[in-house]
Formats: C-alpha cells, structure tokens, sequence
C-alpha cells in the first residue's frame, strides 16, 4: 500500500513562548509601571499563549525619553555603520524565521504556509533594502544632505504584525531616527521577539522601543509632545482620530488605511489565471488584507465561465489548523473581527445578494468564517462599499472598460486594484485611470520592498516601501 502524503503540522514546539512578557524600554524588558498585563492568545484554539505587559502613558514617556536619548548618538553615526546593524538584523530573522513563522502562525491564526513563504521573507527583505540605502540617503529625495526627523512613534495592526513592523522600523532606522513602536493587541508576540532580536543584533539601547497596548496605549503614543514623527496603520476611523491629534502640532503623518480593492477580469483575460489571481487575491491571509481584492469586477461575456472556475477551486481550498502545512486558510484573527465580518455578510443577504460558501467543516474552537461568495452585489449594497476585511469576495459585473473605471472607483477608498487582460495598451490607460495607489496587472497581492505602497483618498496618505519610503522619515535639506 503506498503511503498517503500527509505531513504533519508544523510543531509548536518550534517556538519557546514564555509564560509572561514584558515592554521593551531603553533595551532592556521591564513590568510595566502599574504593573497591568493583558492575554494573548491563539485565535484557532483560544488558548491562552502568554501573558503581555500592558503600557501606559508612564511606560511611553520612558520609551519616548529613551528613544529621544539614543536619537543623538544613532543619528550622528555614519550611515555605514546604522547599516551593519540593519544587515545584522535580517540576517538574524532569516536565522530564526521558522521560529517566528510559528510564532506569527500562533498569535495570529494565518496559515504556516504564508508566514514562511511570504510573511518571513519579505520582513527580512525589508531589513536588507533598507539597509543598503543607510549610506545613500543623499540619493533619497530630499537634497543632498538630508536629516533624520526624531522620535518616530509607530502604531501597527495585527493582520501582518512583523511585517508591518518592519515596513516601519526599518526605514525609521536606516534614516537615523529612533523608534517607539505599539504592537495590536491581540498580536504583541512576534514584536517581542523583534524586540530580543534587537538586542542579539547589539542594537544600541533606545533606538527601538517596543510599547504593548491598545488603543488607549496607542493614543498616549500619537498624543506624546517629544514625538516627531506618526505612521499609522490601522482602520480609517482610527486614522482620522490620529490625524485629528496631530493637526495643530509639528509632527509628521503618514497614514496607512483601509481599502476596498477591484478585482477587474476582462473577457480577453488568461482565465485559469485569473481564478487563481482572484482567489489569492481576497482568501490570502482570510481577506484580512488594506489590498485585498474584496470586489471582483467581472466582464458579463465571460461572467458564468469565470464563477464557475472559481467555485470549483475554492471547493479544493483547505480551511483549519494554521499550523498544518496542507492549510490554505486559517483562523479569523480575533472574536471581534469575526463579528465584524459576520455582521456584514448577513447584510449582504438581508440587502438580497445571493451567498455561497463550498462545502467546509470549521473546527470547534477559535474563530473561523468559510470562504465566501457574494453574487449579484449591487453598487449600493454595503457588502460593495464597506471594507469586510475577511474571507468574503463580493461580485460585481461589467460591459465596457469605462465602466468597469467607474465602478472600480466608486468607493471611498483607494489603494489597491488589479487588471486582468491579454491587452497590454488596456493596462496602460487603465492603470491611470484607476484611483488606486497599487494597481497590479495580470498578478495581485504581489509585494516587494522596492516598490512603494500606500493609498489615495480615505485609504491615507505618504508611501512605505521604496525610496518613497524614506522620504517619510527625513527632513529635506
Ligand atoms: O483596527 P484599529 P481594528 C480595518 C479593518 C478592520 C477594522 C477594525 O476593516 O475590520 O479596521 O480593526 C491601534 N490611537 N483595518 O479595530 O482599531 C490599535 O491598538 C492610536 C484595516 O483592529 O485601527 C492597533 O494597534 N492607536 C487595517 C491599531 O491601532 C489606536 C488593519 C489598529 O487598530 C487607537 C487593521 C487610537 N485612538 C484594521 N485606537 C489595514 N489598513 O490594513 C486603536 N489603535
């Protein structure tokens, strides 16, 4: 009999979670002043991973003080020199990447698949570019001589916890600025492990700081006097409170908001891939992406064809254990955004979409929502205006490219699309035409450190990634 291939997950085993953790300050872990903690825990199983200290306004005044007492000596050194710390530090994570890809599996529920292929990799990518622009920033943008802002206070979301790290700190540091980072709440961990791997890489103390909270812990970073700098990830309304906050006084925004993204499948198209362009599109990490293409724009000719191509694959997906190497997709990441996104898939039935889900058996425990299908969506309908962020695709039909423009831009949002035709003079216009700040074609959820991502309109404003990146951390000269 011959043996069936069946993997086993990925063990846990890999990754040593400590019972308690606390907030890094001036290089070093400490309690938190009050002494408050919070629990993280495993969304695919409720378990309860660690025990996190809580900051508060005392614990970001020291992280702020500390980061503004290390900012004289980081900045003043020779950009060669920042760059050795940031090569040490890529390296460190390709070296220790299976254990953080666990870890990002654990706290977060994304699929072990994703975390090595695509959340590891890139994160280390992220350090190394950076690195290599350390001793070129005269070449960044800002004149020949440009400055590092100050304090660069970071607040990050829980969807791709160590990469939205490093799309922050490692530009931050490459420029000569300090950092006081706030992790999400229901993501602390792999921050942590940042945290220690900062300290193996001999990072001096104060130039990364790692501040564990929510949003209350968030809004005494934003609100702190000696920070310099803002970038924020995280929902529109929260962006515009922080946008609020900071207007009036001298610091800098960057902002990195929610999304509504098209998918746009023209007749001509490749279909086979599309499908797969599609279906990567929204089900990657369970649609909990600002890109994702959560609107499937399809031409009416082929409109039957491509639904009933992408029913047939979505019925071969896997759903369950994140860590089984075999899984396609995981857990939603908290009870609260399963609520969210239960709430709004009910609205699309009761506002009359048609629903479809394949056939899917959900585990128990923790927090799952199957893959799901939206068909015969209207432009008014919320399942089409309103930011899902979860494993919910809604479809959206189409006869000429100019509508298909239309309706590619008829929402508030505008960071991501995606073209799908055998025309490369329709990408072209197309690609202008489209208020988006990555339009991808024939492709989508395609990431690389050199390209610059961020949004136009409700979907906030400066670029990360790239040489653009940079320009968000220096003052022109
Ligand atoms: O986001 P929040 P939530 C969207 C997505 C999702 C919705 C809600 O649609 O369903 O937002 O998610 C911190 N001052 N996105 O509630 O609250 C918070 O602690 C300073 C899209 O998780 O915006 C966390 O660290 N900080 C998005 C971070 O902000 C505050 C990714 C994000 O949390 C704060 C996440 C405050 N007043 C959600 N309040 C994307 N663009 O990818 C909260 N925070």
């Amino acid at each position: 009999k011959l043996f069936a291939y069946a993997p086993a997950p990925e063990s846990r085993a890999v990754v040593d979670i400590a019972p308690s953790y606390g907030l890094f300050v001036d290089g070093e872990f400490r309690e938190a002043a009050a002494g408050k903690v919070f629990k993280t825990l495993s969304p695919a199983s409720e378990e309860v991973l660690s025990e996190v200290a809580y900051g508060e306004q005392e614990d970001i005044d020291a992280a702020v003080r500390a980061a503004r007492a290390a900012f004289g000596p980081w900045s003043a050194l020779p950009g060669a020199e920042r760059a050795k710390y940031l090569f040490r530090i890529a390296r460190i994570i390709q070296e220790r990447s299976r254990e953080l890809a666990v870890l990002e599996t654990l706290d977060n529920g994304k699929p072990i698949r994703e975390t090595r292929d695509a959340d590891l990799p890139l994160v280390a990518a992220h350090f190394f570019y950076y690195a290599g622009w350390a001793d070129k920033l005269s070449y960044a943008g800002c004149g020949p001589d440009p400055r590092p802002l100050g304090v660069a206070a970071q607040v990050i979301p829980w969807n791709f916890p160590l990469l939205m790290l490093a799309w922050k700190v490692a530009p931050a540091l490459a420029t000569g600025n300090t950092v006081v980072l706030k992790p999400a709440e229901t993501t602390p961990l792999s921050a942590l492990f940042f945290a220690d791997i900062c300290r193996q890489a001999g990072l001096p103390k104060g130039v990364v700081n790692i501040v564990p909270g929510d949003g209350a812990t968030g809004a005494a970073l934003v609100g702190h006097p000696d920070v310099n700098k803002v970038a924020f990830t995280g929902s529109t309304a929260v962006g515009k409170q922080i946008a609020r906050t900071v207007a009036g006084t001298r610091k800098r925004l960057t902002l990195e908001l929610g999304g509504k993204g098209a998918n746009i499948v023209f007749e001509d198209a490749p279909l086979d891939q599309a499908v797969e362009g599609i279906v990567g599109g929204i089900f990657f990490n369970q649609g909990q992406v600002c890109c994702a293409g959560s609107r499937l724009l399809v031409q009416e000719s082929v409109q039957e064809e491509v639904l009933d191509a992408l029913k047939r694959r979505l019925s071969t997906l896997r759903v369950g254990d994140p860590l089984d190497k075999n899984t396609d997709v995981g857990a939603i990441n908290s009870a609260e955004q399963l609520a969210r996104i239960t709430e709004l898939a009910e609205a699309g039935e009761a506002e009359g979409a048609q629903r479809w889900s394949p056939p899917c058996e959900l585990p128990g425990e923790g927090y799952w929502f199957a893959p799901t299908v939206f068909t015969g969506v209207s432009q008014a309908h919320r399942i089409a205006r309103e930011e899902i962020f979860g494993p919910v695709l809604s479809v959206l039909t189409f006869r000429t490219p100019d509508e298909a423009v239309a309706k590619a831009n008829n929402t508030p949002y505008g960071l991501s699309a995606g073209i799908w035709t055998e025309k490369g003079s329709r990408i072209l216009k197309l690609a202008n035409q489209l208020r988006a700040g990555v339009v991808w074609a024939n492709t989508f959820n395609k990431f690389d450190p050199t390209s610059p991502f961020g949004g136009y309109k409700e979907s906030g404003y400066g670029r990360e990634g790239g040489r653009h990146g940079l320009e968000a951390y220096l003052e022109h000269a």
